[in-house]
């Protein structure tokens, strides 16, 4: 057996089944999950090198200036998803073909009729808020810890990405802006995590800040709710089996980040509050303040300022969606630069499936004259390619 179905075969390992067996826990079904996950790590070094996920690179000055000033005037569409939450008759199709739609041309939305409450927003922002303006050694004493890749706490400027797959551009300075992130609480790693490792704890929490947990947590979960509706959404349009997403989604990637930017009066010299990049996740959920700063790829190749808009949350899609998809689908790329007089704060949610899952072509997405145009590869290796970590 070649590696890669070694791979697909332990991906496919049905859990459930196994789980009746006695002696599962000391199964060497683990054993083999771990032998092809670092195998498929060894090999994600060369995808990246070989296939890039972010499309061209964009390093020209003339590119340099239609991020800096964007002057796109094209408009960002709005999904109202509704239709398809209630349950109304022919409500996923028609949600579905619009999604489908943006996700070839533009890759970002507003996304209306999501049901989370405007309250929970507004209480997350004011809780984003008084963590920030903590002294900076008490945030500092919140640390940056990484279980199995997935980072939370607090970082005072962006990690240095200089190994790192993120930027589109060479040589960014970095980034102005800090953040606090939370990732999912019992683990994102899917099937092969150990018992133990769904006990590790996943988060770090500021003292004296009482509420904040509960509101970050309570946000999380009601994002996370959403994102997951989406896959059946994801399954229409890809002409798949309703449930064809499920078993890559057992334990959810969502890694939800409070960001703070402070104002940058100069604009130019490859300064950003955070540099051009593309997103690497299935999707982004973006809650945003009214304080503008980013800025999106138009599909003119000009740039277009972002508002935000009340009762919406602005969705974009990810690396992950390219490769699943054959490029059929896009990951648009974006910055921010905070060019206004006050703090600008964000809340992009990062969306994706299980470390485990094994990302690969999808059998619609390919066929005669269209091979697949990216090797297999798990999310915890794409992860780590693109991370440089
Ligand atoms: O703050 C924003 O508006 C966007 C943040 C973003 O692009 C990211 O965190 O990847
Ligand atoms: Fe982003």
């Amino acid at each position: 057996m070649g590696k890669l179905e070694m791979e697909r075969c332990l991906f496919s390992l049905d859990h459930t089944e196994l789980k009746r067996y006695p002696n599962y826990g000391t199964l060497r079904v683990r054993e083999w999950l771990q032998v092809g996950l670092v195998l498929e790590q060894e090999r994600a070094m060369s995808v990246g090198a070989t296939v890039d996920v972010r499309g061209a690179i964009l390093d020209d000055e003339e590119s340099l200036r239609l991020m800096d000033f964007p002057d796109s005037t094209e408009e960002i569409p709005t999904l109202d998803i509704a239709p398809y939450l209630s349950g109304a008759p022919g409500g996923r199709e028609q949600v579905a073909a619009k999604l489908h739609e943006i996700s070839t041309t533009v890759g970002f939305f507003y996304l209306k009729g999501h049901n989370i409450p405007e309250d929970l927003i507004a209480n997350l922002f004011a809780q984003s808020r008084r963590f920030h303006s903590l002294p900076e050694a008490e945030k500092k004493a919140v640390p940056r810890i990484n279980v199995d890749s997935f980072k939370s706490g607090y970082q005072e400027s962006y990690e240095d990405r200089a190994k790192a797959n993120v930027n589109i551009i060479s040589d960014a300075k970095p980034n102005k802006l800090s953040k606090f992130s939370a990732n999912r609480e019992g683990g994102s790693g899917g099937a092969s995590m150990s018992e133990a490792d769904r006990a590790k704890p996943r988060n770090v929490w500021p003292e004296n800040l009482p509420g904040f947990k509960d509101v970050v947590l309570d946000y999380h979960r009601s994002v996370e709710a959403l994102a997951c509706q989406f896959m059946p959404l994801w399954a229409t349009c890809l002409k798949l089996p309703l449930d064809f997403f499920d078993k890559y989604f057992l334990t959810p990637h969502g890694t939800l980040s409070l960001l703070h930017y402070p104002p940058q009066k100069e604009i130019g010299n490859r300064q950003y509050g955070i540099a051009p990049h593309t997103d690497n996740a299935l999707m982004v959920f973006l809650a945003q303040s009214n304080v503008p700063g980013l800025a999106v790829r138009m599909p003119s190749g000009h740039w277009r300022l972002v508002e935000g808009r009340p009762g919406t949350l602005l969705v974009n899609t990810g690396n992950v969606l390219v490769r699943w998809t054959n490029n059929t689908y896009l990951s648009t790329k974006h910055r921010v630069i905070n060019t206004n007089d006050v703090d600008r704060y964000s809340v992009p949610f990062f969306f994706g499936p299980s470390g485990d899952a094994l990302i690969e072509c999808l059998p619609t997405c390919t066929g005669e004259g269209r091979p697949p145009l990216y090797e297999p590869i798990t999310y915890a290796s794409l992860r780590q390619w693109y991370y440089g970590d």
